[in-house]
């Protein structure tokens, strides 16, 4: 017989409040947004049953770890787990919880119980967003949660197919959606967001700040006192004329890539975009002050400064970052750039930048971008093609790393993988080989 998720996370609430009676818990989350507002919505509702708890925020859930979690606990996992399942049954943990959205990769062991969307109909929800129906089962006062629920689907970036329990999240929150453009960062002004934007690509736009200023021009849009708005700060006339002159000027950009829901949440009673929020909670997480994070989920007056300055100077630091990428000696080819940064750039950022990079005007469409840098130990890299067309790079990336050994992960057109750093040079003279082979293939 087929469950229904909701019923069974009606079921497992249940059992929770059972087993965790005379039960100290320890809760084990991811360091990323939708982890970290799982967390902060279990602590508050866990607060609340006057419940004694432990919580630990991980990158990843190594073997080790779980070995050396308490045994005589109620052990609950947030967004993590489900590939872990065979390494939590070794460790013998007596009553093990699991609200995770991530594909189960082994047989769900007989004392665990788990909450996971893959188990049923395949809907797309976020961690958070099943944490938030738990907290709700459990008091229907939780609902006040919402808005965190929304912010951890737009974590993950579940924001553009909103399913049927994610839209009755979306009701029980009190956020504003602005339709229009979907620029990120919302908040810059708009020629800055045009220039640098990390998710929004116009061929001869983007990047292009000539170009950029006359489409503002036309849009009607003209800077006050040297500063244009931002795209938060148009009204519905001024979004529509500018969305027109994007539109015609380039018919054949998508038009769900460029036209979306942003969506508002309300914290320290002020409506911030939530994709700038999640961005705050994870500069936080990878400084590691998870813990302000969370508080920031909280909305604990403290945390509020603290989130945005470590933002503000993860900004500073991607913004150098950035400009390095572009002013350092590449190697180029026929359809490809490849930026060798090493220490020069941190590890960490060569995504955000890369994206970057593949959403200007530097390089015309179907170029592959390959960026790396040193991460830890190791070697991080990412690849990405100018406006999504092209050659498919995860298959590149997978190509050579069958040789280089490595890890891999990604799609089409972003991908990124990790190798050892003594293979830095192989890795170069293979990369080479298959990005000017496919050149001479098809000239
Ligand atoms: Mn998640």
């Amino acid at each position: 017989m087929k469950k229904n998720l909701e019923l069974e996370i009606k079921r497992v609430a249940l059992l929770f409040l059972e087993k965790t009676k005379e039960k100290e818990i320890q809760i084990i989350s991811h360091f990323e947004t939708d982890g970290i507002v799982s967390a902060a919505m279990m602590i508050q509702t866990l607060k609340e049953l006057d419940k004694t708890f432990t919580l630990k925020i991980v990158k990843n859930l190594e073997e080790n770890f779980i070995k050396n979690l308490a045994k005589n606990k109620i052990t609950l996992f947030l967004d993590l787990a489900s590939g872990n399942l065979d390494d939590i049954k070794e460790a013998d943990l007596k009553d093990v919880f699991i609200i995770d959205h991530h594909e189960i990769a082994q047989k769900i062991p007989e004392n665990i119980n788990i909450i996971n969307p893959h188990l049923y109909e395949k809907q797309k929800i976020s961690s958070s967003g099943l944490v938030y129906l738990f907290s709700k089962e459990i008091n229907p006062k939780n609902k006040k949660f919402a808005k965190l629920a929304i912010l951890g689907m737009v974590g993950d970036h579940l924001e553009k197919d909103i399913g049927k329990i994610n839209n009755e999240i979306l009701e029980d929150s009190e956020i504003k959606i602005k339709k229009g453009l979907s620029i990120y960062p919302a908040a810059r002004p708009l020629n800055r967001a045009l220039e640098f934007s990390s998710n929004f690509y116009l061929p001869g736009i983007s990047g292009n700040i000539k170009e950029i200023l006359e489409l503002l021009r036309e849009a009607g849009l003209t800077p006050k006192n040297g500063k244009y708005k931002s795209l938060l700060e148009l009204n519905d006339e001024e979004m529509k004329k500018l969305t027109k002159a994007i539109m015609l000027r380039k018919p054949r950009a998508k038009i769900s890539e460029i036209i979306g829901d942003i969506f508002l949440i309300k914290l320290y009673n002020e409506f911030e975009d939530a994709r700038e929020l999640s961005a705050k909670i994870n500069a936080c997480s990878r400084l590691g002050e998870s813990g302000v994070a969370i508080q920031l989920c909280m909305e604990v007056p403290e945390a509020k400064k603290r989130a945005q300055s470590i933002h503000s100077k993860q900004k500073q630091e991607l913004m150098a970052g950035l400009k390095i990428a572009q002013e350092m000696e590449k190697i180029e080819g026929e359809g490809f750039v490849i930026i060798n940064a090493q220490e020069k750039i941190k590890g960490a950022m060569i995504g955000t930048i890369t994206n970057i990079l593949s959403n200007s005007s530097i390089y015309k469409e179907e170029t592959i971008i390959v960026v790396m840098a040193y991460y830890g130990g190791k070697i991080k890299i990412s690849a990405r093609n100018v406006g999504n067309l092209g050659r498919d790079v995860l298959e590149i990336l997978n190509n050579i790393v069958s040789l280089t050994g490595g890890e891999v992960g990604g799609h089409e057109f972003a991908a990124g993988c990790v190798i050892e750093k003594e293979k830095e040079q192989e890795f170069l003279e293979c990369l080479k080989k298959n990005l000017e082979i496919e050149v001479i293939k098809v000239s």
